[in-house]
């Protein structure tokens, strides 16, 4: 028989919004909006989150700050601090990385942590998590939601079950009742399309997937029905694992002022080029694929990228191919740009031993 798993599910509450908060009492229990974009005083731009309070009213991620606005007269409007934000997620991650016999970060706020072999069974995990929590809150001053749950899915569901900073364990003779009754969108992967695919024929909640067979879920919905119904029967065997090699890198910067002139562009780019070059020596990676990313000053954005013939670590060969790239996009374009961003991919390991940077950057 397989071991049973013990999986968690770590999700700060309304991440950005609560770190703005911890940092001014006064905003406490006050409807407050991070918002992304180019005049976010005028409301002009998104809402990234939204406290609890302002949820109240409506308003969620990914809406427009007027639309927010509308809602709520009252609203306060953050800009967002990534960085600092990435500062603070990287602490938290370190905690749960120390509970955890495998770890796997999602997102900037959101991990899995498979701690089966510490616990072995579910009498005592209310304390273990408790723990987690109260080392997170007394280190960061934020709370979080947990799921636990014999796989990563039912841990995923569960830790948005009870939110802000609930606990919702689903042992595994509880899995069935705990999925059956939810209506399929709660499965990971199931979007608006999905849902209302699976509506047209009469599924609406996860036990209908279970009712009906795997090969009909298959044929409605390609190859992802047989992972979405895995997930629905409670057979979700994937891993726990660590964040796999890495697959890019890449910088983006932006213009204090939004420019039509190719050659501060082009400085641009060229910078960006020899950090990644530095990066890429440092690393010991090669590159084959070339991308870059232009934002215009009306928020829209495109992303290009060539391949290469062969494996390259050669920063005048990255400015070129990034210039080429953007000649090629920006001919004749009247938009200004905004933000341009250069990445490589398509990664393998540099056989040849590391030079000085120096002879890079010459
Ligand atoms: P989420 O975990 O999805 O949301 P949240 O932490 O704000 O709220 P919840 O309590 O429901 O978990 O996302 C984490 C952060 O990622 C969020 O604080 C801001 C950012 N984000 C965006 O910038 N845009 C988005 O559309 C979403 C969903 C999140
Ligand atoms: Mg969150």
């Amino acid at each position: 028989m397989d071991q049973i798993r013990i999986i968690l599910h770590i999700d700060m509450d309304a991440f950005y919004a609560s770190v703005e908060i911890k940092d001014n009492q006064e905003l406490k229990d006050l409807p407050v909006v991070v918002g992304i974009g180019p005049n976010i005083d005028n409301y002009k731009g998104v809402v990234s989150t939204a406290s609890y309070k302002a949820r109240e009213f409506g308003i969620k991620s990914g809406i427009p700050l007027s639309q927010a606005y509308n809602k709520n007269k009252d609203i306060i409007v953050l800009p967002a601090r990534i960085t600092y934000y990435r500062e603070v997620s990287n602490r938290i991650m370190k905690i749960l990385k120390s509970y955890a016999d495998k770890f796997q970060q999602i997102s900037i706020d959101e991990a899995f942590i498979d701690v089966s072999e510490r616990i072995k069974n579910y009498d005592n995990l209310i304390d273990l998590i408790n723990e987690i929590k109260n080392e997170i809150y007394e280190k960061e001053k934020l709370t979080c939601s947990v799921g636990a749950g014999p796989n990563k899915s039912v841990a995923k569901i569960a830790s948005g079950f009870d939110k802000p900073s609930g606990i919702t364990i689903v042992k595994p003779d509880e899995v069935d009742k705990f999925l059956n009754p939810l209506p399929v969108q709660k499965i990971p992967g199931v979007g608006k399309k999905t849902r209302k695919l699976l509506e047209k024929n009469g599924i609406k909640i996860i036990e209908d997937i279970k009712n009906t067979s795997r090969a009909k879920i298959i044929s409605l919905l390609g190859k992802s029905g047989a992972k979405i119904y895995d997930i629905a029967t409670g057979n979700d065997k994937s891993e726990v694992k660590p964040k796999g090699p890495r697959k890019s890198i890449g910088f983006i910067r932006s213009f204090e002022i939004a420019v039509h002139d190719v050659t501060k562009v082009y400085q641009k780019i060229e910078k960006l080029s020899k950090l990644i070059i530095k990066k890429l020596r440092r690393d010991g990676f090669q590159f084959k694929t070339v991308t870059i990313v232009i934002r215009y000053d009306d928020f829209s954005h495109i992303t290009r990228s060539s391949t290469l013939g062969s494996y390259i670590k050669d920063y005048k060969v990255l400015v070129e191919n990034a210039k080429e790239l953007f000649d090629k996009e920006y001919k004749g374009e009247k938009r200004k740009i905004k933000r341009i961003g250069v990445r490589v991919s398509n990664l393998t390991k540099s056989k040849i031993k590391q030079e000085t940077l120096s002879e890079y950057f010459k």
